[in-house]
């Protein structure tokens, strides 16, 4: 079965933005807009919940209306909602809603007033001044205009790791299905585990008369086979992803595998340690002269050039080869190493699971501990939690640590930090909690002094722990806030504070380049999810990802911690900041 949740969310996502521009009723649009998020974020797959006849209307945000339109999508591709609005509306309209600064309200302008429906027409009015004489618009409007569709223009669309993992994971399994294939593996970017790809590098071992292209371009996904061949094939998905397809020996599997997964500067190091030895490398193998001397796996490769094996999220040509000559890898941190969470969200503000479910799913990946850290008042749209209600909470989770077994829940929150550098809780409501998270979510615009001073002041608080998302990005959407990261760090290994990697898709923040500087100044991290919902303890993977790109080993990492010493660890600093 194809990845059928992406495909419809598209669908929706789609329909709200049409519905928006022609100025449609909010709770409406909304109600698409929810439902393709709970579709981008369902672990199931709608098109087999379809098959087999289950119950739409229980996932969140479904009801009888949208589960109809669910099944319409899921067996003809599209609905006939979309294809009316579609037809009222030119066809490119709607991208000109990824433009920042263009709403619905004024892409309808543009093209009832203007008739222009593409970015580059866009970009042609603005620079006629066509539109600074538009209702609502003014010359500073358009020259701000003018510079966001330019810069939308020229950057290369690329895809959230988390979103190109649920077509990797479906991929390898359809083409694993194939006659004669061995072994499938994604590499590229996806296999260093980049942030973001720009397309998915597969690469299929497949025995003499494999059917791996033919299983490639019929894949139901599919939207044009860019080019096929009888080892190749480049294909666009619905949605814009591109697949590159090689179909490789079993002798130049290891080569091919080194030279896909890349990068291009850590492949070039490669060549060049190769042509000081008198060799040759490429994606076939490492030659003598005509005579192949190794290929069929990658640690050959390697070892050609006297390397130890190296692994592919250190492959960026950040000093990996000549710490993998000196014997001075990290040895990675790994998945299956972490003991807890220390950042997640319930029911209580705006999770979608109860405590006792969230529970539940983090001691089933084998976690002995969970932090509950809910926003806190100053985040209304959250339900942010005042004292009282945090008080609250604080007793039903020590009702739930009385009673449960093998999962052991902290009180915590993710507090706020002001404009000025205060929190949004008073000292006397977070010196009962277990762990003190502190974020930033407003005013990212500062200056690189204001903010850091901000931050600073806000680590200076006796009771905070740890700081989540230290740098604001979002992935995509919004550049990281200018702010003083050493000084930062600094401030944070002084007090003792740890700084979070979240996992989130959206923000996998600490940023790579971060987390070597983090670990070289001696800082602890925590691998956090950031989960709303059970699902998304699943994100953690992203998040080791990130940490394995930036040399984190489990020792860097707070959260691989038993209980017990997590408990001494927080204990530690707690009977510090009462001798202060
Ligand atoms: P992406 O797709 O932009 O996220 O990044 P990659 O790293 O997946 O790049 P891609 O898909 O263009 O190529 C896959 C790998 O193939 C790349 O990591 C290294 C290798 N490769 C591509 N072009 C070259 C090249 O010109 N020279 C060398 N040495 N390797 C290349
Ligand atoms: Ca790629
Ligand atoms: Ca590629």
């Amino acid at each position: 079965m194809p990845v059928r949740n992406l495909a419809v969310a598209a669908v929706f996502d789609e329909i709200a933005d049409r519905l928006a521009i022609q100025g449609a009723n909010v709770f409406r649009i909304n109600a698409y807009r929810n439902a393709a998020r709970t579709l981008q974020e369902l672990g199931a797959d709608v098109g087999e919940m379809v098959g087999q006849g289950r119950d739409l209307p229980r996932l969140r945000g479904i009801g009888a209306d949208l589960a109809g339109k669910i099944r319409e999508v899921v067996t003809t591709g599209t609905c006939e909602l979309l294809e009316r609005l579609r037809r009222e509306m030119p066809p490119a309209v709607t991208e000109l809603l990824q433009v920042p600064g263009l709403g619905p309200k004024r892409v309808a302008v543009l093209w009832h007033d203007l008739d222009v429906q593409t970015p580059e027409q866009v970009l042609r009015a603005a620079r006629d001044g066509r539109i600074r004489a538009l209702p609502g618009f003014g010359e500073k409007t358009e020259s701000r205009i003018e510079s966001a569709v330019a810069a939308h223009l020229s950057k290369e669309h690329r895809v959230k790791l988390a979103v190109a993992g649920h077509y990797a994971d479906a991929l390898v399994a359809h083409l694993q299905r194939a006659k004669g294939v061995e072994r499938t593996v994604v590499a590229g970017s996806y296999r260093r585990m980049r942030e973001t790809v720009g397309d998915l590098d597969i690469l299929v071992e497949g025995r003499k008369g494999n059917r791996a292209v033919e299983q490639l371009t019929r894949y139901a996904e599919v939207e044009e086979v860019l080019s096929s061949g009888t080892t190749r094939a480049s294909v666009r998905l619905r949605g814009g992803l591109q697949i590159d397809l090689r179909v490789v020996a079993p002798g130049s599997f290891g080569a091919a595998l080194v030279y896909f997964t890349g990068s291009k500067a850590h492949n070039i190091t490669l060549r060049r340690l190769a042509q000081d030895r008198g060799l040759k490398i490429n994606e076939y193998g490492v030659f003598r002269g005509d005579e192949r001397i190794a290929g069929d796996t990658e640690e050959s490769v390697y070892a050609a050039l006297d390397l130890p094996w190296i692994e592919p999220e250190l492959r960026e040509d950040r000093g990996e080869i000549d710490a993998a000559r000196a014997g001075r890898l990290p040895k990675l941190i790994e998945p299956g190493d972490l003991r807890g969470d220390l950042h997640a969200h319930t029911t209580a503000t705006d999770g979608h699971d109860t405590l006792e479910a969230m529970a539940a799913a983090a001691k089933a990946l084998g976690f002995e501990y969970l932090a509950i850290t809910e926003h806190s008042r100053r985040q209304g749209m959250t339900h942010g939690l005042d004292e009282k209600r945090l008080r609250v909470q604080g007793e039903e989770i020590d009702r739930f640590n009385a009673r449960s077994r093998g999962m052991h829940v902290l009180k915590g929150i993710e507090v706020d930090i002001l404009d000025d550098g205060a929190l949004d809780l008073p000292d006397s409501a977070l010196a009962g909690l277990d762990l003190v998270v502190a974020a930033v979510h407003g005013r990212f615009n500062l200056s690189r002094a204001q903010q850091t001073a901000r931050i600073l002041r806000a680590l200076e608080n006796p009771h905070v722990r740890l700081l989540a998302h230290p740098s604001g990005r979002l992935i995509g959407e919004r550049e990281p806030y200018d702010v003083d990261m050493l000084q930062v760090m600094r401030k944070a290994r002084e007090r003792g504070t740890w700084l979070e990697l979240n996992a989130h898709p959206e923000r996998l923040d600490l940023i790579d380049t971060h987390c070597r500087m983090a670990k070289d100044e001696g800082v602890l991290l925590a691998i956090d999810s950031d989960a709303h919902d059970t699902a998304q303890f699943a994100n953690l993977r992203f998040g080791v990802g990130q940490a394995r790109r930036g040399w984190i080993e489990r020792g860097d990492v707070v959260n691989t911690r038993p209980l017990p010493e997590l408990l001494r660890l927080l204990e530690r600093a707690r009977s510090r900041r009462e001798r202060q």
